[in-house]
């Protein structure tokens, strides 16, 4: 119970230092500058560090406290179930209260269909199962060369080696030779950054035509899906243009190709519906949830089964050859059906949608008139701002990413956390957010963006 006691925070520093290595982190960096900015405690909206600062949290840690901090009743919902079952398998024909419930209350908010869902631990393990999913059904069909998974270049979908693979992120590919064979990738709908001279209808139409264009080149006999992020979240928050979804589920449907909707970031209120397939009209098949699904109280995730996909499973004979220890875990799943009743009890995705999301939307225009800002754009409590050299050409910094890192940490100089995506400022804050702190939260913004564009001898 370290963080609960008085501890010596250089101490830790120091242990940190020796013997944790980070996820996604430069290790030469980060000890060169001192160590570890250590969180000790949260509640709401903010986070503390053990200097004694309070952080507005706009990432909602990694875009999944979705109910905000210091929630008792999910803690007392873990604990409560784990003193009376802490764990049991759901292999072997056995299952436990709440992941019964779980699965259950899943497949009501999912669309008509959804019946089935398997329980995993993370994003990455849920787009896992989907591979897995996938691959079974084209075999169970009979058609097991239908083999070929197609995702979007700056797509995110986990850090596993099959989740790398369907990502799209060029630095993830050339650390570990992928993607493997059998994923292929097409542009994604980023119209600031690929959208040229054309307007956002035009563009949305080019960029689903990709996906055409690839299903004939590989055949479609060869190609079992299509997978895609509502709105790109580690990609810089990248919303398509209205007519893009429309024209991927026409494209899927005509070449009979499954599509899988990764709800890790969209799901549980984050775009003012309760999926992210609502907002944006996109029929899936398979639907992988995590994040938000627990508000991170607890490691969980999902991944919804359409009825296509479900029925080849329920009338196959023998086993399906895939599973995790804490599949299903029931503290887990206490949590997240806990989690799920405050998001319907406090009305969060009706909040986002008719008042935090369009405050954000409003709050954000204030910054398209600084220089540094090319552009910015939200949906729900999803927003970006795209840091440019020059405005009407739409150039970024040299080199790439510095503008943003800069950007970024005078963020976090004035107690907010955002996040940079290369030279994109994204923020996702806990659906739980008032407005007054949504405004705080663009002031420092604000006052990041002046600072950086003197730091960069710019605007
Ligand atoms: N799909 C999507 C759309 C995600 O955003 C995953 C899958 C994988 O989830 P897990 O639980 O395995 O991490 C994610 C995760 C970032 C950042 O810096 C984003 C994620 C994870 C870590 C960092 O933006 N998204």
């Amino acid at each position: 119970m370290t963080a609960l006691k008085n501890y010596d925070k250089d101490a830790l520093r120091e242990l940190d230092s020796a013997h944790h290595l980070h996820p996604f982190t430069d290790h030469k960096a980060l000890t060169g500058e001192g160590g570890s900015r250590i969180i000790t405690r949260a509640d709401g909206c903010y986070v503390w560090d053990a200097d004694g600062n309070k952080i507005l949290d706009g990432m909602a840690g990694l875009w999944c406290v979705n109910v905000g901090y210091g929630r008792e009743e999910l803690a007392k919902a873990a604990y409560d179930q784990m003193v009376h079952l802490p764990y049991y398998n759901t292999f072997f024909k056995t299952t436990t209260p709440p992941t019964a419930e779980l699965a259950g209350e899943l497949s009501k908010l999912l669309p008509d269909g959804f019946d089935m869902i398997f329980f995993n631990n993370s994003g990455s393990e849920a787009n896992d199962t989907v591979y897995r999913l996938v691959r079974r059904y084209w075999a169970l069909k009979g058609k097991p060369e239908k083999s070929v998974f197609i995702s979007r270049w700056n797509g995110y979908h986990g850090s596993t080696v099959v989740a790398a693979s369907l990502g799209g992120m060029a630095g993830m590919h050339e650390q570990l030779g992928l993607p493997l064979p059998g994923f292929e990738h097409i542009m994604q709908p980023h119209w600031f950054s690929e959208g040229g001279d054309m307007d956002r209808e035009a563009f949305g139409l080019k960029a689903a035509q990709a996906l055409e264009d690839k299903i004939l080149e590989l055949g479609p006999e060869n190609v079992a899906a299509f997978i895609g992020e509502p709105v790109q979240g580690a990609g810089g928050v990248v919303i398509p243009p209205d007519n893009y979804w429309p024209e991927i589920n026409r494209i899927c449907r005509k070449y009979d190709v499954l599509l899988v909707c990764d709800e890790v970031i969209c799901g549980f209120g984050r775009t003012g519906s309760w999926f992210g397939h609502e907002t944006f009209g996109i029929e899936p098949d398979l639907i992988p949830m995590a994040k938000g699904l627990s508000s991170g109280y607890l490691p969980i995730s999902a991944v919804g089964v359409g009825a296509r996909v479900a029925g080849a499973f329920r009338d196959e004979d023998g086993e399906f050859a895939h599973g995790y220890t804490y599949s299903g875990h029931p503290a887990a799943c206490a949590v997240a059906l806990k989690n799920i009743e405050i998001i319907r009890r406090e009305g969060l995705v009706e909040k986002v949608r008719d008042v935090t999301g369009p405050h954000l939307a409003k709050a954000l225009q204030r910054l398209a008139d600084h220089p540094l800002v090319g552009e910015v754009r939200s949906v729900g409590l999803l927003g970006a701002y795209e840091l440019v050299a020059d405005k009407a050409a739409r150039t970024r910094f040299e080199p790439a990413g510095r503008a943003g890192t800069i950007c970024r940490d005078h963020c976090f100089a004035n107690n907010a956390v955002m996040r940079a995506c290369g030279d994109t400022m994204v923020m996702s804050p806990p659906l739980t957010i008032e407005p007054d702190e949504i405004d705080a939260l663009v002031e420092v913004a604000r006052t990041a963006l002046d600072a950086t564009a003197k730091e960069l001898g710019a605007g």
